[in-house]
């Protein structure tokens, strides 16, 4: 079977670890690049390095982000000289942000570079997709005004209600070809456990992906963030709050409904299923918390399977 799968942050990551580990061949991961930015010169891709990092089994296992046995010399330093230090690079990660910056600055696509890094991890290079080549960035609106993703998620630490999101330059730059020949390749097309408007709309949102997503001929399949009433990381609950969905998978299915055929939501939120059937979706229903490498090969596998 083909499988793409659209992902980003650490719930996205071990959901394709799990997939890649069941079948690490006819898979295609499309991963954001809507948080991408560039901090002390150096082209920085969080979501890409993270799926890279998992997969290749070197992700530092408890913050899911960034390199296991990882040193932080060069942040202390930088703190040290009062430098940008808001934003921690490991020594390791840095590697790779020198390298990408390196190849991007010699013209290659971002693309070619994440083929390089897969290669030198001993990842297919057929593989990792960045969801475009172009300058794609996710910017929030709070009370004060629009701020760029990573000063809200990182520096601010995403306490701020948001108002508003925006993916800038994704009406005038579509998916790379790359992708969209992974997606009409596709059986079945798996939307990761990441949080829908910081992860999979940014994605979504590309130039001319709604005109083609009617053309797909693949089962499309989503596996929920939400556990309850409460996201399995990050700010998801505050963003469906305040941007008017339930906070719950409800909120997810209301979120996701024209893009998907089946949303799996956890065992214990059977409750919802009747109101995420009335919008016209299938219920898939299975623990959806990964813990451990059994647990994501054993929610990789329902992905497949439903
Ligand atoms: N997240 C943080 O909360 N604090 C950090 O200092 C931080 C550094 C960082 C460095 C490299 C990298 O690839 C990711 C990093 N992240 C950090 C995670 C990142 O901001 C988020 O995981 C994503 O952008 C959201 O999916």
């Amino acid at each position: 079977m083909q499988v793409a799968v659209l992902a980003g942050g650490v719930g996205g990551a071990r959901l394709c670890h799990g997939l890649y580990r069941l079948q690490p061949e006819g898979l295609s991961l499309v991963v954001n690049t809507g948080d991408d930015f560039r901090l002390h010169g150096l082209a920085i891709s969080p979501d890409l390095d993270t799926v890279l990092y998992t997969l290749a089994e070197w992700a530092n296992p408890v913050q899911g982000w960034g390199l296991r046995d990882e040193t932080w010399n060069c942040a202390q330093q930088l703190t040290q000289l009062g430098g940008e230090s808001w934003f921690r690079l490991g020594d390791r990660d840095l590697a790779t942000h020198l390298f990408r910056t390196h190849q991007l600055d010699q013209g290659l696509s971002l693309t070619r570079v994440m083929q390089q890094l897969a290669a030198r991890a001993g990842l297919p290079t057929d593989l990792l997709w960045p969801m475009c080549d172009g300058q794609v960035r996710t910017k929030l609106r709070l009370s004060e005004g629009w701020v760029d993703f990573q000063d809200y998620f990182v520096k601010r630490q995403h306490t701020d209600r948001v108002l508003q999101c925006r993916y800038e330059g994704a009406d005038q730059i579509p998916p790379t070809e790359g992708v969209v020949t992974a997606l009409l390749a596709a059986d079945r097309i798996v939307l990761a456990p990441s949080n829908p408007y910081l992860s999979l709309l940014p994605i979504l949102s590309l130039q001319g992906m709604a005109a083609l997503w009617p053309q797909l001929r693949a089962r499309k399949v989503a596996v929920s963030p939400m556990i309850g009433t409460r996201a399995v990381k990050g700010p998801l609950a505050s963003l469906l709050d305040s941007l008017g969905h339930p906070v719950s998978s409800l909120g997810i299915a209301q979120l996701l409904r024209d893009w998907i055929d089946v949303l799996i939501i956890d065992s214990g939120d059977t409750h919802l299923q009747p109101q995420i059937e009335a919008l016209g979706l299938q219920v898939g229903l299975t623990p959806t918390l990964m813990k451990d490498t059994e647990d994501r090969e054993r929610l990789a596998r329902v992905t497949l399977d439903v």
